[in-house]
């Protein structure tokens, strides 16, 4: 009996999903092979950063007010030209700057996406070996196709996302993307060069051990949520514990273990940054979302972050993320507007 052995790579798979829906154009499919071969030349640099002179930091600062590590640049201009020169994207807007980009050409003007993306998030870890990722968002244009995109392209709430993901550099590069139809993920395969279906239909566990927070601004948190994570310190076996309080500092790689092995992320306001420091648009929405279509759940604290209404590309907000269980037993303390 001959057994085939071949696992579908990314671009197999997204043509057995595209099969089932004919009347479906192609151009979100081409859109996530044109994202995977952003991420397959970003993940090059990524592999040998510390043997070129691609260390360390560009000498510039971003629109966040933080040292831009060459890689960021380059991992920006990766993701920003397969976009610009593919056939699905109108325009995007980026981590690295300071505005939304309009490709306005004709071929982009009659592409129905936008992508919001952090090109390389926890890049302060670069230079230490820690993993870190790239985070995408697209949606569909709501501006008169034929034209160039505008600003509200951009500014939809996360509820109206077509799909989302993530690349996860780390002991192997990973590519995990959502749609509403599921949560699947690829990893790496050095051997032929393609992302391989290696996680498929990927749920968010019910609950979990793992609760993931920089305890170094704990004095600074509000009540509710110091008590939550008193809590999660308090646990026994007979509580459903005894938690573990893991952090990595690198927002992919803390949000994918606790998806694939159960767990809440929190980023939560603080004194000085009442709106904590993650990004709405291309870190808190995406994930929001991929959590989500797994089953998990993903607030500010006091709503649901995907129906959280845009103002403008760098907005921050406070961000609670994980299982199920987990983020309801956090609004017992934390309440939560229904
Ligand atoms: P802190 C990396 O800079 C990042 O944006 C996320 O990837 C990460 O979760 C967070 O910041 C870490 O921030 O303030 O705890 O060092």
């Amino acid at each position: 009996m001959i057994v085939n052995r071949n696992i579908l790579t990314l671009d197999e798979f997204t043509l057995t999903q595209l099969r089932q829906f004919p009347s479906a154009t192609g151009e979100l499919s081409r859109l996530l092979r044109d994202l995977a071969l952003a991420a397959k030349r970003v993940n090059v640099e990524v592999n040998k950063a510390g043997l070129v002179d691609i260390l360390g930091d560009y000498g510039t600062i971003n629109v966040q007010g933080e040292d831009v590590k060459k890689l960021d640049i380059f991992a920006n201009n990766q993701f920003m030209g397969v976009l610009k020169h593919g056939i699905s994207c109108a325009g995007i807007g980026s981590e690295e700057m300071d505005d939304f980009v309009v490709f306005n050409d004709e071929v982009s003007n009659n592409s129905k996406y936008v992508v919001l993306f952090d090109p390389l998030d926890g890049s302060g870890n670069i230079d230490v070996n820690v993993s870190i990722g790239t985070i995408f968002s697209v949606y569909r244009r709501v501006s008169e196709l034929g034209k160039p995109c505008r600003k509200e392209d951009f500014l939809q709430p996360g509820n109206k996302q077509v799909a989302a993901g993530y690349v996860v550099y780390g002991s192997s590069t990973m590519l995990v993307y959502a749609t509403r139809r599921g949560v699947n993920g690829f990893t790496l395969d050095p051997s032929i060069g393609e992302f391989s279906l290696s996680h498929p239909d990927i749920r968010c566990p019910e609950t979990g051990k793992f609760y993931s927070v920089n305890h170094g601004n704990f004095f600074q948190y509000d009540e509710p949520v110091r008590k939550y994570i008193d809590g999660c310190q308090r646990k026994t076996k007979e509580t459903g514990g005894p938690y573990t309080q893991r952090y990595i500092g690198s927002m992919v790689a803390d949000v994918h273990r606790n998806l694939i092995k159960g767990g809440i992320f929190m980023y939560p306001g603080t004194i000085e940054k009442p709106k904590g420091k993650l990004r709405l648009l291309y870190e808190a929405n995406p994930f929001a979302f991929i959590v989500e279509v797994a089953g998990g759940m993903a607030t500010d604290g006091k709503q649901r972050i995907l129906d959280i209404q845009p103002t403008e590309l760098h907005q921050r907000t406070p961000l609670f993320i994980g299982s199920k269980k987990m983020m309801e037993e956090l609004e017992t303390f934390t309440g939560v507007e229904k």
